[in-house]
């Protein structure tokens, strides 16, 4: 299928279309890239909502309710599944699609997994520009889930407009986190499986957390729901909407979305050369000979990265050399 195609089978909506476009970019394909160009100045419109947080505390239960909602509103909805410990989940994950069976025969409702095989760019590159492809065709609503409270894990999330935690009795370790400031405040936190004796104790301790930030102290709602009954779903829903208003009031959603913007394109950038640069490492008949000096004790380590760096970079040795004090100089200022 011919990029072009695939960029007007997918402002038709054309399912597909979509699928073809969203494996091209997990695979890094070039045909992928010109997917995305065709289709850029067709985006804008989408509203994505990030659903994070450990494994089994019921995301994909909620994006279910979610997609009630949305329909209910007569929105066209899409479901991306991002699971970034597994490279091999293509197309759709068995048990979310048996949990989100309800929808899927609604032609309105989009879902599918993703996954990157030793793409450059890595998962949070390939998810924003899956998400352009779904914006283009159409959808009102993405919903964005994602397994994990690790670092990748909450960059993915982050592409989302309103960030949702969700948690349940036991995820104690991400209260831990968040309170460390190694887990960035979300938008919006859910204490799911509320029926469990313990999840009041868990919305009390993360009210506790939550106060100890400054700036968005009685900012970020604790919403308790029971997702297969669906209780507090409709509340989640409502929540989600007044986050949005309030950011969209205060022009929050587009500074949030230049800075992933900037952060996404600069990322990409480097990504995309460190791998070029390593293949170029590995092949290059000077930098070879460079390693091979270091190994035979004929050349120190540090002259051997400035040789390295003159040499693939095309720097002078004096550049190359200040190259180096330039990273010792952040290093130590951090
Ligand atoms: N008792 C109870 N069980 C729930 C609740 N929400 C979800 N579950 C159950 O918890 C299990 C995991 O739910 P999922 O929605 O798959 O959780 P998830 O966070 O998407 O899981 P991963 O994608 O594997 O990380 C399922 O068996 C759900 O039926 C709840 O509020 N109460
Ligand atoms: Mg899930």
């Amino acid at each position: 299928v011919r990029p072009s195609e695939l960029i007007s089978g997918v402002l038709a909506g054309d399912r597909r279309a979509i699928a073809r476009s969203i494996t091209l970019l997990e695979d890094g394909d070039s045909a992928g890239w010109d997917v995305v160009r065709g289709l850029h100045s067709h985006t804008g419109h989408a509203f994505t909502i990030g659903l994070t947080g450990p494994p089994g505390v019921g995301k994909s239960t909620l994006v279910g309710g979610l997609i009630a909602q949305a329909r209910e509103s007569d929105q066209d909805v899409a479901v991306l599944s991002v699971d970034p410990s597994s490279p091999f989940t293509r197309g759709a994950v068995l048990g979310d699609r048996i949990r989100l069976s309800d929808h899927i025969l609604d032609a309105r409702v989009y879902m599918r997994s993703m996954a990157t095989r030793g793409h450059l760019g890595g998962l949070s590159e390939a998810t924003s520009l899956a998400m352009m492809v779904l914006d283009a065709a159409g959808k009102d609503v993405i919903l964005l889930e994602t397994v994990g409270t690790g670092q990748t894990e909450v960059e993915v999330a982050a592409l989302a407009d309103t960030v949702v935690l969700v948690l349940m009795p036991g995820s104690g370790d991400a209260v831990q986190a968040l309170k460390a400031g190694i887990m960035e405040i979300p938008d919006i936190i859910v204490v799911n499986k509320r029926e469990h004796p313990q999840a009041r104790v868990l919305a009390k301790d993360l009210r506790s957390v939550l106060a100890l930030d400054r700036e968005r102290r009685g900012e970020v709602p604790i919403l308790l729901t029971q997702a297969p009954t669906g209780e507090g779903v409709a509340e989640l829903w409502t929540s989600i909407g007044t986050h949005r208003r309030k950011t969209e009031a205060r022009g929050g959603v587009s500074i949030r979305r230049q800075a992933q913007v900037r952060t996404q394109i600069t990322r990409a950038v480097m990504a995309h050369l460190a791998g070029q640069f390593e293949d170029a490492l590995m092949t290059d008949a000077c930098v070879q000979g460079v390693l091979v000096a270091v190994q035979n004790r004929e050349l120190d380590p540090v002259t051997a990265v400035e040789r390295i760096i003159h040499d693939v970079f095309g720097l002078g040795l004096e550049d190359a050399s200040a190259v180096l004090t330039r990273r010792a100089a952040t290093a130590d200022g951090q």
